[in-house]
């Protein structure tokens, strides 16, 4: 009887906020051993958004919500006092990418985890007591980017644009033909950081539009031997670069530039 009760309460849910359990008696068994996220809850998961609180009170919940790589996430969830929740994330083909399942009624439970190379992330909430009947609050927390402009002129390394927060976003735009062929955005730095550049442009057919991470000479820097660089193509409109700082350097700069041609771009830079 426990299962149709517990049937009946996950037909009578909410369904536009989660999808119901398939299967209660294994829910509830689960850990972060062995927990699994079905195809059929892929599919079915409901759509939120990361910084959305999520409230909900029955035994089975998952979400998916967009992510962008090198983004990071912290999963906050209020456990309520008489229940043990427990979260784990998941991608789109139910690989199990972090998980807590923290022993005990009431125990808040937090969940890190940086973005691999993945555009949408499922985020599964179980309890072994069915049904629940007692809410959990949840909130998927990101840092968020502050938004900046393009300032010309920030055309060399010397005339770079002085960025102080260490999250932030831009829209910008590149025109040869009106002496602005080059954005320069200065980053202060230390050994150990990781600067992730998550950029994305659109050009005129013509042009040739890059994005680098360079020091105060326009030398492209190098990452395990690499330059850290993208040039913009027909199929290759965004891209995600990182680098690691190394000892002795303390300025770094975001280097986007049009040779020749127009053109205009989004720039994300995150330094942790
Ligand atoms: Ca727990
Ligand atoms: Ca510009
Ligand atoms: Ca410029």
């Amino acid at each position: 009887m426990l299962a149709a009760c517990a049937g009946d309460d996950a037909d009578s849910s909410d369904s536009t906020t989660v999808v119901a359990p398939e299967s209660p008696g294994a829910t509830s068994l689960e850990d972060c051993s062995n927990v699994s996220l079905s195809t059929t809850r892929i599919n079915a998961a409901a759509r939120t958004t990361v910084n959305t609180e999520l409230t909900f009170d029955n035994a089975l919940a998952v979400w998916r919500m967009p992510v962008s790589t090198g983004q990071e996430l912290t999963a906050e969830m209020n456990v309520p006092a008489d229940k043990d929740y427990n979260i784990a994330f998941f991608d789109g083909s139910g690989n199990k990418l972090a998980c807590a399942d923290t022993e005990g009624n009431g125990v808040d439970e937090t969940l890190e985890y940086t973005v691999a190379s993945i555009s949408e992330i499922w985020v599964k909430v179980w309890t072994p007591a069915l049904p629940s009947r007692s809410a959990f609050t949840l909130t998927m927390v990101t840092p968020v980017a502050t938004e900046i402009t393009d300032d010309e002129p920030n055309d060399t390394p010397a005339t770079a644009q002085v960025v102080s927060d260490s999250f932030t976003t831009v829209d910008g735009t590149l025109d040869t033909d009106n002496s602005d062929a080059d954005d320069y955005y200065k980053y202060t730095v230390s050994e150990g950081d990781v600067v992730t550049i998550n950029a994305s442009a659109t050009d005129d057919g013509a042009s040739l539009i890059y994005v680098a991470l360079s020091d105060s000479d326009s030398t492209v820097l190098e990452e395990n031997g690499e330059p850290v660089v993208h040039y913009f193509g027909e199929n290759e409109m965004s891209t995600s670069l990182t680098y690691t700082v190394p000892a002795a350097t303390t300025e770094v700069y975001v280097w986007m530039a049009a040779q020749p041609g127009t053109g205009s771009y989004t720039l994300e830079v995150q330094i942790d």
